[in-house]
C-alpha cells in the first residue's frame, strides 16, 4: 500500500490531485486542517491536509527496478537529444497520447495511461514520464492468468475450456499449449473435442494429439463430456476444444452455455483475435460474458495487425485477465504468457518515429 499526503486550499482541488496521481482507487485515510501560524494568517487562508492511500499493484506485478530503469532507457534513446531538450512536460504527453492512438489505443484508455504526468514538475526528465506510462501499462495489463495456476478444488483433472468466435485460433492455440504442458512441463494432459460441428475439426485435434502423444475423445453431447472426463481422472488436465460460435447465433451460444453449467470446477478461456476491429470485440465480449463471466482471454494473431492497442483496450474495457499471446501459426512456438512490461515496451518501442 502506498501512503501519500496531499496539502492544499480546498478538499476539491486535493481530491483532484489525488485522483489524477492515484487514480480513483484510491481510498481517503484522513482529513484534516492546518492553521497557518498568526503572522502567515494574515497572508494565507488555512490550509487542508488529506491523506491518501492506493494498493500497490505494482508491487504485486513485481517490476523490477532494474529491468525498468534499462526498458525506459531504451525507450527515451530513441528519441533522440535534440527532440528530448526541446521537449515540455506537455508536447512529451502530446506526443506519447498521439503514438497511443496511431497503435489504436482508445482514447479513454491513452488518458488512464498519461495519468500521473500532470503532478510531475515542469521540467522533469523524460525518463519519469516514461516511467509512468510504463507502469500504468503494466499496471493496466495486470498479471497473467495462466494454466498452471489453475486451482481445483477436486485434485484431477483440471478441466479446461476453450471458446470463441469462428476462425479464431482456438485449436491451434490449444495444440501449443498441449506440447507445452505434455512435452517441456511433463504434465499428464488429454484432449476433448466437442467441436463435431466439421469432419475437419476432428482431424484437425487429432492430428496433433497423434504427433504429441497425447489421448483425444471425440464427444457428441453434454453426457458425454461429463463420462469422458470422468475416464481421464488419471489426467492432470483436460483440454476441451468446442467449436467455434458466432456471437450472432443466439442458438450455438445457449447450447454453449448449457454445457458450460454443467461443470461448476472449470477453467475457461475466451479466445479472441486481435485482428478483429474493437467494436466488433466488444459486442463479442457481451455476447460471451452473457453465457459465463468468469473467463481469461487468450488474444491471437497478433502477427497479423500493426495496432498494438487492442491488447491494453480489452483489458481495459472488459476487466477480465489476460493469459496468452499467440502472434503466428507455428506449433508450438508462437504462443506466450502475457508480460505486461514486454507488451509495455513493444507498445512504446517506436515512440518518437512517428
Ligand atoms: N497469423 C496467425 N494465424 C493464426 C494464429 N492462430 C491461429 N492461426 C490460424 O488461424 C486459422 C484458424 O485457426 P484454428 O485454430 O483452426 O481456429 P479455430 O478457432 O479453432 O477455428 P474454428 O474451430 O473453425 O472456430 C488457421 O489457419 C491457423 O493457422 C496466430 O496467432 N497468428
Ligand atoms: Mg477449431
Amino acid at each position: 500500500m502506498r501512503i501519500k499526503k496531499y496539502v492544499g486550499k480546498s478538499e476539491q482541488e486535493i481530491m483532484a490531485r489525488i485522483k489524477e496521481e492515484l487514480g480513483s482507487s484510491a481510498i481517503i485515510l484522513n482529513v484534516k486542517g492546518i492553521k497557518s501560524n498568526w503572522i502567515f494568517r494574515l497572508f494565507q487562508k488555512d490550509k487542508i491536509e488529506i491523506t491518501a492511500a492506493v494498493d500497490r499493484e505494482t508491487d504485486q506485478l513485481n517490476i523490477d527496478e532494474k529491468e525498468l530503469e534499462l526498458k525506459v532507457d531504451q525507450i527515451s534513446h530513441q528519441l533522440n537529444n535534440e527532440k528530448q531538450e526541446n521537449r515540455t512536460k506537455e508536447k512529451m504527453k502530446d506526443l506519447i497520447y498521439n503514438h497511443l492512438m496511431n497503435q489504436e489505443v482508445e482514447g479513454e484508455v491513452a488518458t488512464a495511461l498519461l495519468q500521473g504526468i500532470d503532478s510531475l514538475e515542469d521540467g522533469c526528465d523524460i525518463h519519469d514520464i516514461i516511467r509512468i506510462v510504463y507502469r500504468n501499462i503494466c499496471q493496466t495489463i495486470g498479471t497473467a492468468d495462466k494454466i498452471d495456476d489453475v486451482i481445483s478444488k477436486e485434485d484431477k483433472p483440471k478441466v479446461i475450456f476453450f471458446i470463441g468466435p469462428t476462425g479464431v485460433g482456438k485449436t491451434t492455440s490449444i495444440a501449443k499449449l498441449t506440447a507445452d504442458f505434455s512435452l517441456r512441463k511433463q504434465k499428464k494432459i488429454a484432449l476433448i473435442t466437442a467441436d463435431t460441428y466439421r469432419i475437419a475439426a476432428i482431424d484437425q485435434l487429432r492430428t496433433y494429439a497423434e504427433i504429441l502423444s497425447v489421448p483425444l475423445k471425440v464427444i457428441y453431447s453434454t453426457p458425454e463430456l461429463i463420462e469422458g472426463i470422468k475416464q481421464f481422472n488419471d489426467q492432470e488436465f483436460v483440454f476441451i476444444d468446442t467449436a467455434g460460435r458466432s456471437h450472432k447465433n443466439h442458438e450455438q451460444l445457449e447450447e454453449l452455455k448449457e454445457m458450460l453449467a454443467m461443470f461448476p470446477q472449470k477453467k475457461v478461456y475466451l479466445v479472441l483475435s486481435a485482428t478483429t476491429k474493437f467494436k466488433d470485440l466488444m459486442s463479442i465480449i457481451t455476447k460471451y460474458s452473457a453465457l459465463y463471466d468468469n473467463y481469461a482471454i487468450i488474444i491471437t494473431k497478433t502477427d497479423e495487425t500493426t495496432s498494438a492497442g487492442t491488447i491494453v483496450n480489452l483489458k481495459y474495457y472488459t476487466n477480465k485477465s489476460l493469459s496468452y499471446v499467440s502472434f503466428g501459426q507455428n506449433v508450438p512456438d508462437d504462443i506466450a504468457v502475457i508480460n505486461g512490461g514486454e507488451y509495455a515496451k513493444m507498445l512504446l518501442g517506436s515512440l518518437g518515429n512517428e
